[in-house]
């Protein structure tokens, strides 16, 4: 059998990384669209990366955009692809409320200059397409759990975006008879996180705060409650959704959910530090109760660690989310490997050793950037 050929757009992203990952474990030869950037910005793919001048070179980088079709249609052109992954986004909700209209550029008219591009190349029998869809299109949810049926009710430029992304790959498939799809995915993390989102924040936050190199954590809403699965269980299912005899949709979760504080508690648990949380809403904070083991040298009973600050509110929430992923499982025997505590631990313990190692540094007279936004 010939070797298979994927493009992935966004391959720098957490999901990206893994699934490029994922798929050269497979024999696969995978491309990949970088953004021109003003300083390198492949740090999650350096480990994978491959000498283009290589001969038989299986993971190859492509300069793009997902706002220029001139671009797009030359390189699926070039690549010829068996599968095409759009995991290319402006993927912060917080973000596409302040930037809603480039948000809407690169993520709903994104997805459709990829799609109209194939079907121009006369790809459509020859590409299946994986459209990374979001649990943030039930937004404000209708039914728990949310599944497949469940009516969409977006809540944010970033969610009225993905829907047309949504429904576009849908028409694509029952207008063209592409075999395109949508894994609709909770919220799914790891150490290679984004930093400004929560779960990231948090577990960088507190691991800098326990060495000393920050005071405290600002947070939005603590109620918040997530549906929270690993990437690397994730990505594999994005190939399964892919592999079917019929393109169809999936909900992809793990069925349980935990709240942003919750998470918090976690994190500082890993770090040996008990906290207690007090007052309500902006007056909340989370307070140091006990400090156990050596992980946390900065801190003490009484410290303030987390603060509550309205900066960090949406102008819409989405406050809750919780995922049916039984047809996965029934139909592609798609299970979650890794727990949220599992893998809180495991994003506690690589951002810890980061944090060691600027302490490190701090201690020798070195200056070090722990700076942190949204
Ligand atoms: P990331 O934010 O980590 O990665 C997004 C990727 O898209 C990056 O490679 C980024 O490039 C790239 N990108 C951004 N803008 C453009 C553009 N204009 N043209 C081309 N590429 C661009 O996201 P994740 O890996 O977490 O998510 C992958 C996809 O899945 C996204 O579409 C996201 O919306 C969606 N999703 C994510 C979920 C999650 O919980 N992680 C859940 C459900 C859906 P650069 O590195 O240069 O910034
Ligand atoms: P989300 O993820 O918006 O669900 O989108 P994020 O981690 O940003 O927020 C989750 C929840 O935590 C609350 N929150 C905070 N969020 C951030 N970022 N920073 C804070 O300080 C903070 N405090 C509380 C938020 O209000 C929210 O309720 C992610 C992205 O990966 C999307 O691309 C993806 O589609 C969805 O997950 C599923």
């Amino acid at each position: 059998m010939s070797t298979k050929r994927a493009l992935i757009t966004g391959v720098t992203g957490q999901d990206g990384s893994y699934l490029a990952e994922f798929l050269l474990e497979k024999g696969y030869e995978v491309h990949g669209i970088k953004r021109r950037a003003s300083l390198f910005n492949t740090q999650r793919v350096d480990h994978i990366y491959q000498d283009p001048h290589e001969l038989h070179a299986r993971f190859i980088l492509h300069y793009g955009d997902l706002t220029d079709s001139s671009n797009l249609t030359r390189i699926l052109q070039q690549v010829q692809p068996d599968e095409v992954y759009n995991l290319g986004a402006q993927s912060h909700v917080a973000v596409s409320f302040e930037s809603p209209e480039y948000t809407a550029d690169v993520d709903a008219m994104g997805t459709l200059r990829l799609l109209e591009a194939i079907r121009l190349l006369g790809l459509c029998d020859r590409t299946r397409f994986y459209q990374a869809s979001t649990s943030e299109l039930y937004g404000l949810v209708q039914e728990v759990p949310q599944r497949e049926t469940t009516p969409f009710y977006p809540r944010s430029p970033y969610a009225v975006a993905k829907l047309y992304a949504y429904w576009i790959t849908v028409n694509y498939r029952e207008a063209y008879g592409m075999y395109a799809c949508n894994g609709i995915l909770f919220n799914h993390e790891s150490p290679r996180r984004g930093e400004t989102f929560v779960t990231r924040k948090i577990t960088r936050g507190l691991a800098n705060i326990a060495q000393g190199l920050e005071s405290c954590l600002f947070m939005g809403n603590l109620d918040a409650l997530r549906d929270w699965g690993h990437a690397k269980d994730y990505v594999r299912m994005q190939w399964m959704m892919l592999q079917q005899d019929s393109a169809q949709d999936y909900v992809i979760a793990t069925g349980q959910q935990f709240s942003v504080r919750e998470f918090i508690r976690w994190s500082a648990e890993e770090l040996g530090v008990m906290l207690r949380f007090e007052g309500q809403g902006v007056e909340e904070k989370g307070v140091v109760e006990r400090v156990d083991g050596d992980k946390a040298p900065g801190l003490k009973p009484g410290d303030v660690v987390v603060s509550v600050d309205p900066r960090y509110f949406r102008p819409a929430e989405v406050e809750t989310l919780l995922g049916d992923p039984s047809k996965a499982k029934r139909e592609l025997g798609w299970m979650p490997e890794i727990t949220a505590r599992e893998m809180c631990a495991e994003m506690v313990a690589a951002d810890l050793i980061e944090s060691q190692r600027h302490a490190l540094l701090q201690r020798h007279g070195y200056s070090v950037n722990v700076a942190r936004e949204n």
